[in-house]
């Protein structure tokens, strides 16, 4: 069975009730873990409000701002679950961020800036919170980060998304293998695409969902649930043996070539 009672598992991402990171949150505690919720904090400390009042019914021991263009929010972060916790077992990265123009026209007119802005915040971020997490993962330790298909294939309007999460999935597989003497266990999930925040705010997402449904083996999307799911299974003593993967949840949708 799926235990992961006696684990301190730290969950980021978590902006509403769509959050893919709410999906994992949910099964986590459904599985015994003990939580601990970080949040990006906006002036008006609603973003705090919104999701300490989501995840309330989760008891988590531990709810934190972090930024993580922030070095010193990251560091109190983890400062924070060695104050509490003494030690990590799991690190769930589920965030990822461009600017919008970016997620729209031609590839090539990516400026240097959004360029950095995508790439800092989707995939060095992973390499900022594995460092901080390493020395509180002493007993070794699971990460799982998210990722999504427009980093192996050209996806219109993915664009500079694309090559961040191309990057963040080679992070995977550097952190994995020099991590690995230690026991900590770097995975991906590569999500099929679900309407959330995130994904609405790009225009014709609910066309993607609808060709998803078409042309996927299992004939639909995938719910944040069921990406909760594998989360926590990577997290389990049940996946001890893998590490550096990107494994697809996504209805089979991967596999298909027409
Ligand atoms: P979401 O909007 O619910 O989550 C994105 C999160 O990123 C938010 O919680 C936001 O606060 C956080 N974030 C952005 N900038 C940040 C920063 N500087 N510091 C800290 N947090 C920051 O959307 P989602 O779809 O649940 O996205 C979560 C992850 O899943 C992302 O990595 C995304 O690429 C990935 N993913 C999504 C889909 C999809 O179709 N929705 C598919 C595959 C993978
Ligand atoms: O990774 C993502 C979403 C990433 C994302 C979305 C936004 C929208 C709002 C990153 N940054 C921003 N910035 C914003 O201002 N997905 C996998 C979902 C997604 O996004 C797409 C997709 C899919 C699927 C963009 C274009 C095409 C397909």
């Amino acid at each position: 069975m799926l235990d992961l009672t006696g684990k301190n598992a730290l969950v980021t991402g978590i902006a509403n009730n769509r959050s893919i990171a709410w999906g994992i949150a949910q099964q986590l505690h459904a599985a015994g873990a003990n939580l601990g919720v970080t949040y990006l904090p906006d002036e008006r400390g609603r973003m705090e409000k919104k999701v300490a009042d989501l995840t309330e019914p989760l008891t988590p021991s531990l709810f934190l701002p972090c930024n993580v263009q922030d070095d010193e929010q990251v560091q109190a972060t983890f400062e924070a679950v060695k104050q509490k916790w003494g030690k990590l077992d799991s690190l769930i990265h589920c965030l990822a961020f461009a600017n919008r123009d970016d997620l729209t026209g031609n590839f090539s007119d990516t400026s240097r800036e959004g360029f950095q802005t995508a790439l800092e915040i989707s995939a060095y971020s992973l390499v900022k919170l594995a460092q901080a997490a390493k020395p509180l993962m002493a007993d070794g330790g699971s990460i799982v980060t998210l990722t999504y298909l427009g980093g192996v294939r050209v996806v219109p309007n993915y664009n500079v998304m694309g090559i961040a999460k191309a990057a963040l999935e080679m992070n995977v597989r550097y952190l994995a293998s020099e991590l690995g003497p230690q026991k900590i266990r770097v995975n991906g999930v590569s999500a099929g695409p679900i309407r959330t925040l995130a994904s609405s705010a790009v225009g014709g997402i609910l066309d993607m969902i609808h060709h998803v449904e078409e042309v996927a083996p299992l004939r639909r999307t995938v719910t944040q649930l069921e990406v909760g799911n594998t989360a926590a299974f990577l997290c389990s003593d049940l996946s001890s043996g893998i590490t550096g993967q990107i494994i697809y949840v996504d209805s089979g949708y991967e596999i298909m070539g027409m």
